[in-house]
């Protein structure tokens, strides 16, 4: 253990510029310091103690969230080492906590999987601490050290009790620097809930539990899967109508990598594919996705042809075709992953995409031909989906020829801007024909489009592609992208650098971002993948104040803006109305004027949520729509996308 040193040496001095290299410059370490930087930081302990349990010597982790909004992890592993490190010539727990090092060599002894780069994120969230203690269970002992102000050691780590010599693990709490996180330092229970049940899927047989302490009641929620990725399934196809029983699972690895896949098809059109590798989702898919993508596309075709349900002179299933309807996990474990791509979630390691074929390949068709019921109803509805696209070309060539998908001086009700240059080009999507007339008047004319949409547009869960082009609103919609949609969709060709759906922010204009959200989800989903899709927010209310009016988004925003001025400051409140009743000048100054305007960039979170929403309320499924709504009918006003 570390002796307690009097000095500062070359070493501290070099940690703490380290650290304060972090503190400088949060972003690059953990993306970003608004609230999902805040929860990143969770999950950087986290990853430590998944790791602990890859290795095989933990099994519960604990996450609370504690009255003042420190977190604290707790895990049954091993414990961080406590004996002096031969580099540093600290203890390692210290190491681990202050020293910015590269990930996997570390410690020593077999390489990682979890998301973090083993104990590397440690030192970043002390960095970004108030304070942190860690507190470690080994040799019948318990050790504590504490850090205070970005990482700096102010009790070096020493004995403070005894425990149990079957009592081994680390807890760790910190407290998330409010200097850094400027925004909030608040944590959302959701946020972290999703995450630790995506966590407990993700790894069988792991107990996690999620403790919010900052209520008079504490809510507690145990999350363990015993079943992985096949419950995941169940869980994403809950309330869908499914069309075999047996969910299919099937795992292998090869040279260290391991594949693990679980798929079941329901009656719906669209695919949901969601693939992970060392618990990281790879939105933009990578290797291990196309591998099972392209065995899932040839056994099935090989089991419709060898059982002639498929003859000779018909065209193949296309890969569109047999993913219809497909609810599917794909999780890699990889000990050195290449993430690639716009966002650094596609998985680049060329060696996956064949051992991915190999692994679910070979387990999928044994499962065809085990179970020749469930593999019938499996190519029938690829065949149904194989004629509806042969149908839905025909539909497309139709409305082509008619000129609803090109270009046209007479098109419907679009009021584009002047500009051709899509670099500086905008398209407000508006919810209503007043609304629409105030844009219209209170737009930059050169740069902003206006689309007015009418009510409700088309439910794109229900549809397949044919009828989903016969929608009017909607081909307006493609038609002024000028993308295309479908197979034909090319990102190179849009029109417009930034598309804002603007709506009331009531019941009605929360149904109608997330009816748009969901087509984006599913049908152009590059737009938000890169960032182009973007919802207005119309202040809520006004402040005048002498000759000044500020415009403000909420009631937070409000009370923050009024504690601002001095007091005897003279105000007064206005709320604002819903768009159609703002006039032009008042549209332009709060909502669409560059200056001003406040846009919330939808990321593929936001869609995601959009789409589960959304399938809940829009499935086939009565019950679990009527039990939401019954649940959500006092706050669906504030449904929150
Ligand atoms: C609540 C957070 O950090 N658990 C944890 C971390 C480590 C170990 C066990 C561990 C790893 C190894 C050997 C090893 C870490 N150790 C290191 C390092 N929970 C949490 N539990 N013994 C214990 O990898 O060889 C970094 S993290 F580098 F010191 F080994």
């Amino acid at each position: 253990m570390e002796e307690n040193k009097q000095h500062y040496d070359a070493s501290d001095i070099q940690v703490l510029e380290g650290l304060e290299a972090v503190r400088k410059r949060p972003g690059m370490y953990i993306g970003s310091t608004s609230s999902v930087g805040l929860h990143h930081l969770v999950w950087e302990i986290v990853d430590n103690a998944i790791d602990e349990s890859l290795a095989g010597y933990c099994d519960d982790i604990e996450i609370i969230i504690n009255k003042d909004n420190s977190i604290t992890v707790k895990d049954d592993g091993r414990g961080i080492p406590t004996g002096v490190h031969k580099k540093t010539g600290i203890s390692t727990v210290e190491t681990v906590y202050t020293v910015l090092h590269a990930g996997g060599k570390f410690g020593g002894g077999g390489y990682k999987v979890s998301g973090g780069l083993h104990g590397v994120g440690a030192s970043v969230v002390n960095a970004l601490s108030s304070w942190v203690e860690v507190r470690v269970y080994q040799n019948s002992q318990v050790y504590f050290i504490r850090f205070e102000n970005g990482g700096h050691t102010v009790e070096p780590l020493k004995v403070i009790d005894k425990c149990s010599p079957d009592r081994t693990g680390t807890t760790v709490t910190f407290k998330a620097d409010p200097e850094i996180f400027k925004e909030t330092t608040v944590y959302d229970y959701e946020i972290l809930k999703t995450r630790v049940r995506e966590l407990a899927f993700l790894n069988k047989g792991l107990r996690l539990i999620l403790i919010d302490d900052r209520e008079l009641e504490p809510k507690k929620e145990i999350f363990v899967y015993e079943g992985g990725v096949s419950e995941y399934v169940a869980f994403l196809n809950k309330n869908k109508t499914v069309i075999h029983d047996q969910i299919v699972h099937l795992e292998g690895e090869q040279d260290g990598i391991s594949i693990e896949v679980a798929l079941q098809y329901n009656t719906g059109y669209t695919s949901n594919i969601y693939s992970f590798t060392n618990n990281i989702n790879t939105h933009e898919g990578g290797t291990h996705e196309d591998g099972v993508k392209r065995a899932l596309t040839r056994i099935i075709n090989n089991y419709a042809r060898n059982n002639k349900i498929l003859k000779d002179n018909e065209d193949s299933l296309t890969g569109d075709d047999v993913r219809e309807g497909l609810t599917m996990i794909v999780s890699c474990k990889h000990p050195d992953p290449q993430f690639e791509g716009q966002t650094k979630t596609k998985l680049g390691n060329s060696e996956v995409r064949k051992i991915a074929d190999d692994v679910f390949g070979e387990g999928f068709e044994r499962f065809l031909l085990e179970n020749p019921e469930q593999a019938k109803q499996i190519i029938e509805k690829a065949l149904t989906a194989a004629r509806a696209r042969v149908a839905a070309k025909k539909a497309r060539e139709l409305t082509r020829r008619k000129g609803g998908l090109e270009l046209t001086n007479q098109w419907g009700k679009l009021t584009d801007c002047s500009s051709k240059d899509p670099s500086i080009s905008e398209i407000f999507i508006v919810e209503g024909d007043s609304a629409a007339g105030s844009a219209k008047s209170g737009r930059d004319p050169i740069t902003q489009a206006i689309l007015p949409i009418r009510g409700k547009i088309l439910n794109v869960e229900k549809a397949r592609l044919d009828k989903i082009l016969g929608n009017e609103e909607i081909r307006t919609i493609i038609t002024a992208f000028g993308t295309g949609i479908g197979d034909e969709f090319d990102i190179e060709k849009l029109r417009y650098d930034k598309i804002v759906i603007m709506t009331d922010a009531d019941v009605d204009g929360a149904h109608i971002r997330t009816l748009l959200l969901t087509l984006f989800y599913r049908y152009f989903r590059p737009l938000i993948e890169k960032g182009h899709v973007y919802a207005a927010q119309p202040p809520l209310y006004s402040i005048k104040h002498g000759k000044t009016i500020k415009y403000v988004l909420d009631r937070d925003e409000r009370d923050k803006y009024l504690n601002s001025l001095p007091e005897n400051t003279k105000f007064e409140i206005g709320r604002m109305k819903g768009l159609g009743e703002m006039d032009p000048s008042e549209l332009r100054e709060t909502t669409m004027g560059k200056e001003n305007r406040v846009l919330k960039q939808i990321n593929m979170e936001d869609a995601m949520s959009a789409d589960a929403v959304f399938q809940l309320l829009m499935g086939e499924e009565v019950e679990p729509r009527r039990k939401f709504i019954e649940d959500n009918a006092l706050n669906v006003a504030n449904l929150d996308i």
